[in-house]
């Protein structure tokens, strides 16, 4: 009971909801929380910082939301954010959203306005339904309305979040449950902690035999790895597969890493090429959405492929098209399990070989790009320094949002680690930038090198200063462009700024000197090397604005196809 308040009235050991929420964390493993404080919640930040653990105090909770999330992904463990009622709560919401969409596991957990007040709209501070209003954008949403329930409350989150297809999970707590009191021994028994919240799901012996026979049977198969394969963290069983099979692979961008970019069967500089002419694609971890064109049309090659697909959520097998053999389960079990019926497959090489010359050709193409000079830097030759730079930190957590920012980046920097590319995932989201950054800093307890968009780093640009507060190693890398996706549009109707142009003249550098950071602004890209490397080095928060021709970047980066225009023109 040592963690149980000592309240003596009468003599009789009494517990309140503050602490119980903490008690119920603590049993569940929780050392961060990420959030923002203000009625009814700040006090139990400060209690939970007197316990010994960390709060991150973020400046708006969207960002604090993203970070729990994130960290929620590099650790298998739902992260956790908190925030105040109404408006607190829905700027998290858009984290728990993007959370949820993503498969990320985290627990937002925010303070809620009086329930008879609310329900009858009698105008209480910061008056909101909020659990129904978070129901639609998560997993799953939980009101606790009673101390002795704290227990399984946070318990339900945890395993909701955790188990099967991770994801957002709401918990909505009333100011008063926090006083709320209890017998401390009453509280202490309905503590409990899930046992085995997410469990291993094995597929049948038939799914993997058909399965393995497609893969046997396929003259040119690839290996999709989407960013779920990259969450499993069975990184060695799935490199296993990969090599033993000599199936070539490409991973989706959140998936970079899982093998190094440079394995020699790394098929993402051929990625047309492999899309189009494989016969057998083998998705582990990654979804037939958008990004990948819906499993169908030119993309594809045109006609029919056949999928093998391994995904923990069964209703994800013929979201878009026929999956001829669904393997539901979870990673581990699923490749574990496929490794031994494949053995002895004779490996794909005269395809395999074919993939690697393309690759190796297209990879020599962009090679020629990077170090080319140019009068005002762009994106290949400022990434490019970026690259040379990164090859040597290979732990270090690359943090990437914008569009051309973000696209270029991801063809051109390359990743030697599992979970070490984190981006804009499955909404594109913009703003997750400096969220992500803090969370992957305390998570990895390594160095986080950010490369944002100058219009995507506008989202989330005021956590630089949580960067400082908390000291952590994080290097921002602004592609300072001026603009959404170009500086130079012009509006041709009137004297106002054109939609996507910012100032020309914004100083992100001296924003981060202001907030109590190093910054330092660079136009070439050997000052860039210069001064990633040495901030690298020296561990201190550091801004890099990057000077790039406003002129480099395309609409919408590589989803300009995406964009609609008038057909009948502008009026
Ligand atoms: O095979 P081919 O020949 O096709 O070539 C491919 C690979 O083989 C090759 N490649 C390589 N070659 C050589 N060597 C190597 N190593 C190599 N690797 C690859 O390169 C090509 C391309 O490969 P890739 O990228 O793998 O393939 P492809 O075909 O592009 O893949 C398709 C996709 C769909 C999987 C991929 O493109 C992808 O993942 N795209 C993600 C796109 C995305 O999510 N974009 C972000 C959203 S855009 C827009 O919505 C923006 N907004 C609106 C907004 C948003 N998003 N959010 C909110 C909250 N509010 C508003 C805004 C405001 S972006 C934006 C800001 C933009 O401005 P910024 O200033 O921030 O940024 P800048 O643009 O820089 O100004
Ligand atoms: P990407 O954007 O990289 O293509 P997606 O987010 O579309 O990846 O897909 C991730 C998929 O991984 C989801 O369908 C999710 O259900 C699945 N997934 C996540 N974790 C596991 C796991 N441990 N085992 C099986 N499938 C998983
Ligand atoms: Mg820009």
């Amino acid at each position: 009971m040592s963690n149980v308040a000592k309240i003596v009235p009468d003599g009789a050991e009494l517990t309140d909801g503050f602490h119980l929420i903490m008690d119920a964390l603590e049993m569940n493993g929780i050392e961060n929380i990420y959030g923002l404080v203000g009625i009814p919640v700040t006090e139990l930040g400060r209690m939970w910082q007197a316990r010994g653990h960390q709060f991150y105090s973020f400046r708006h909770e969207q960002n604090a939301g993203f970070a729990a999330s994130i960290a929620g992904y590099l650790t298998k463990k739902p992260g956790i954010c908190l925030s105040v009622s109404a408006p607190g709560f829905l700027n998290a919401l858009t984290a728990l959203a993007n959370a949820t969409t993503n498969c990320f596991p985290m627990v937002l957990i925010s303070g809620s306005s009086e329930r008879e007040i609310v329900d009858l709209q009698q105008g209480d501070y910061e008056e909101m339904d909020q659990l129904n209003i978070a129901r639609p954008h998560c997993k799953a949403a939980y009101r606790i309305n009673r101390p002795e329930d704290i227990g399984v409350g946070v318990a339900r989150a945890i395993r909701a979040a955790a188990s099967g297809r991770p994801g957002g999970v709401y918990l909505d707590i009333p100011a008063r449950l926090f006083c709320e009191t209890l017998s401390a021994e009453k509280g202490e028994q309905s503590l409990f902690a899930p046992v085995d919240p997410s469990p291993v799901q094995l597929p049948g012996p038939d799914a993997i035999e058909r399965a393995a026979k497609l893969i046997r049977e396929a003259e040119r198969p690839l290996i999709l790895l989407g960013k779920g394969a990259a969450y499993a963290q069975c990184d060695d069983e799935i490199k296993a597969l990969i090599e033993e099979t000599g199936i070539p692979f490409t991973p989706m961008s959140m998936a970079k890493g899982l093998l190094p970019d440079t394995h020699p069967q790394c098929a993402s500089a051929a990625r047309s090429m492999v899309l189009k002419d494989s016969d057998l694609v083998v998705l582990i971890g990654a979804r037939l959405n958008w990004l990948l064109a819906h499993g169908k049309g030119k993309t594809w090659g045109g006609g029919l492929k056949q999928f093998v697909q391994i995904d923990i959520q069964a209703d994800e097998m013929d979201s878009n098209v026929p999956i001829a053999a669904p393997l539901v389960g979870d990673i581990e079990s699923c490749v574990s399990l496929l490794r031994p019926a494949l053995r002895g497959m004779q490996k794909p090489s005269e395809w395999a070989k074919a993939v690697a010359e393309k690759a190796s050709g297209n990879r020599l193409k962009l090679a020629g790009k990077l170090t080319k000079p140019t009068a005002v830097m762009n994106y290949h030759n400022s990434l490019g320094a970026i690259r040379e730079v990164l090859k040597n930190y290979p732990d270090i957590t690359l943090v990437n949002e914008g569009a051309n920012a973000l696209d270029n980046a991801r063809m051109i920097i390359d990743q030697y680690k599992p979970r070490r590319r984190l981006d804009t995932g499955t909404w594109g989201v913009m703003g997750i930038g400096m969220g992500f950054s803090v969370a992957a800093a305390v998570e990895t307890r390594a160095p986080v090198v950010a490369v944002s968009g100058d219009s995507a780093f506008g989202f989330s640009g005021m956590e630089i200063e949580t960067i400082t507060r908390y000291k952590l190693p994080v290097t921002v890398i602004v592609m300072n462009n001026g603009g959404i996706y170009r500086g130079d549009e012009t509006n041709e109707a009137s004297d106002q700024a054109a939609v996507t142009v910012f100032n020309s003249s914004t100083r992100y550098d001296q924003m981060m000197v202001a907030l109590g950071g190093e910054g330092v602004r660079v136009t070439t890209p050997e000052e860039l090397a210069e001064a990633l490397e040495r901030s690298i080095k020296s561990g201190r928060p550091t801004l890099i604005d990057a000077i790039i021709d406003p002129a480099a970047g395309v609409e919408s980066g590589r989803i300009g196809n995406l964009n609609v225009v008038s057909t009948i023109g502008k009026k």
